[in-house]
């Protein structure tokens, strides 16, 4: 169906009603030349929000959508800046937030000339988007948002509209054709023989376990989720490196995250003679290692809302069904069993006593201790993300957030997106030193803007696991220590306050202090904390 945009006397105008018709007026940007026509005298109604690199843009925007469930509206400067987001919109994809990219490109007039600024823009993001709109003509422009709008929300990523900086100031003569729905409805519905699949295959288990993914997202399916693991009363998974944790961790029968390599795999599911993957698709590795995910007793089935999750798992049934309504119909044709042993899980190791220095460890208990259970916790610390999984347990939806694709520079700026996203709730990052490094300048948007998040950063002076990598591949790392560098200083260089942590008494003192304010927070806040290097293991 094509709907009529009455009365914009502009292309520009046009697109400022498809943008609100699709709550985009937030928008997450930096500006060139190119996106100029567009940017001057913004409507009142909008609002723009600058951040100093593509990166932390990008990576703003995803934890705002994430936060809100809906997209975030993206601009960028042509080659330079699609060219410097695309980790970022990689990440958007596999984490799957909904952004509407915007991305300016030279006058049509002389493109054919390749003006300065002119763009290669087409193929430049790779297959990271899950649509590319390249208008033919000006007017073209607004229907080329809206659906870009749809396709982001349905696709769960990012969607691109390159729109010539002439497009924006193209008169409109006469109503506009907009080729998009003006409400595209999804049903959410499951049908019964989806359900009824997934309940014969789990009628023949005697000993089943569930594997809990990112796809699991927000209360309602946290709780149906949890609903389907209490009929079954069978021990419920984490997917290894995931984007998000997609289960109570406080629950009872939650199991740990299961191993990223197949033998550590197949072992943990070796007692079960069935598992049902919801949320992710089976199963998710890291290294390569030989031999089969699981072991021949043990059957597979997934319950997910992403094609190609499920065209890619190794099962016997893959269901393709929104997630909550899914596993409350499910739960609800289940007969309840009789409540098994809890399951066994790995206690954390008490922290190796140092000499002197702290360890990740002993911040992870620090902030365990202190923590509010609806904190939003995003990740980025390489060496030591088990340790802080074993200890600091998701205990709401978004209470663990990670970057999937396992490109660092997200958790700034995902973080500060977060917290504008849904002003009331705690926000903590933990980051690796270096890790913090790929977006800093996201820290001067959070200080600007007055997002009061608080950033963890784990100081240990260099790439723990990279040299733990090189050390493993039987040789030395050719790369350098971290030494000279001050995440601190460069914090307050950009507005943002910042405390130098040495000991465990003055990180409790430090934390007692901050943590009971978090939700009220107006201004981050940047704590360096000088850790010993842990060997990753
Ligand atoms: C954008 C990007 N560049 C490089 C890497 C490779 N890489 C993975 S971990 C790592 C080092 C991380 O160092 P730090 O954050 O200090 O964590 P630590 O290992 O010290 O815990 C690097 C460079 C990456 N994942 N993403
Ligand atoms: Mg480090």
């Amino acid at each position: 169906m094509q709907i009529r945009s009455a009365g914009a006397s502009t292309v520009r105008a046009a697109a400022f009603d498809v943008m609100r018709r699709h709550g985009l007026t937030t928008m997450f940007a930096n500006p060139g030349s190119t996106e100029v026509p567009l940017l001057s005298a913004l409507p009142s109604d909008f609002a723009f929000v600058l951040a100093l690199h593509e990166a932390s843009v990008v990576g703003i925007a995803t934890g705002w959508a994430l936060a809100r469930e809906q997209p975030a509206l993206v601009l960028l400067h042509t080659t330079a800046g699609l060219g410097n987001a695309v980790g970022a919109l990689a990440t958007a994809r596999v984490n799957r937030a909904p952004l509407v990219v915007l991305v300016g490109q030279q006058d049509r007039r002389h493109l054919a000339y390749e003006p300065f600024l002119a763009g290669r823009l087409d193929g430049l993001g790779g297959d990271c988007p899950v649509c590319v709109e390249q208008p033919a003509l000006a007017r073209d422009v607004p229907g080329a948002i809206a659906r870009a709008a749809h396709a982001a929300a349905t696709a769960a990523g990012p969607a691109v509209v390159i729109v010539p900086m002439d497009d924006w100031e193209a008169a409109v003569d006469g109503p506009l054709e907009i080729a998009a729905p003006r409400r595209l409805v999804r049903s959410a519905g499951v049908d019964e023989a989806a359900v009824a699949a997934l309940a014969a295959y789990l009628a023949e288990l005697d000993a089943p376990a569930l594997v809990a993914g990112a796809g699991v997202a927000g209360q309602p399916a946290w709780e149906a989720l949890a609903d389907v693991a209490e009929r079954l009363a069978c021990p419920v998974y984490q997917e290894p490196f995931g984007a998000r944790a997609g289960f109570p961790q406080d629950h009872p029968q939650f199991a740990g995250h299961l191993p990223a390599g197949r033998s550590g795999l197949r072992a943990a599911l070796r007692r079960h003679d069935g598992v049902l993957v919801v949320g992710a698709a089976a199963f998710r590795q890291y290294v390569y290692e030989r031999g089969p995910l699981v072991e021949q007793g043990t059957r597979v089935a997934v319950l997910t809302a992403d094609p190609a999750e499920a065209r890619r798992s190794v099962a016997e049934l893959a269901v393709l069904a929104p997630i909550a309504p899914a596993c409350r119909a499910l739960a609800a044709q289940l007969t309840a069993r009789p409540a098994s042993r809890r399951p066994r899980r790995r206690r954390a190791r008490r922290p190796a006593a140092s000499a002197g220095g702290l360890v990740a460890e002993e911040v992870f208990d620090a902030l365990a201790a202190r923590l509010p259970a609806d904190v939003a916790l995003i990740e980025e610390t390489p060496s030591t993300r088990p340790a802080l999984n074993a200890r600091l347990p998701a205990r709401s939806p978004h209470g663990f957030l990670s970057a999937a694709m396992g490109g660092l520079g997200f958790a700034l700026p995902a973080a500060i997106g977060l917290r504008m996203g849904d002003p009331g709730r705690p926000v903590v990052a933990v980051v690796g030193d270096g890790s913090s490094l790929y977006s800093v300048q996201a820290l001067w948007s959070a200080a600007h803007y007055g997002v009061g998040a608080l950033f963890v950063v784990l100081a240990n002076g260099r790439y723990a696991i990279m040299d733990e990598l090189a050390r493993r591949a039987g040789g030395t790392a050719p790369w350098p220590p971290l030494q000279g560098v001050e995440i601190g200083a460069l914090a307050r260089g950009l507005g943002c306050p910042s405390l130098r942590i040495e000991g465990r008494e003055q990180l409790e003192r430090t934390l007692d202090d901050v943590v009971p304010g978090l939700a009220q927070r107006a201004e981050p806040l940047l704590l360096e904390v000088v850790v010993d290097a842990s060997d990753g293991t």
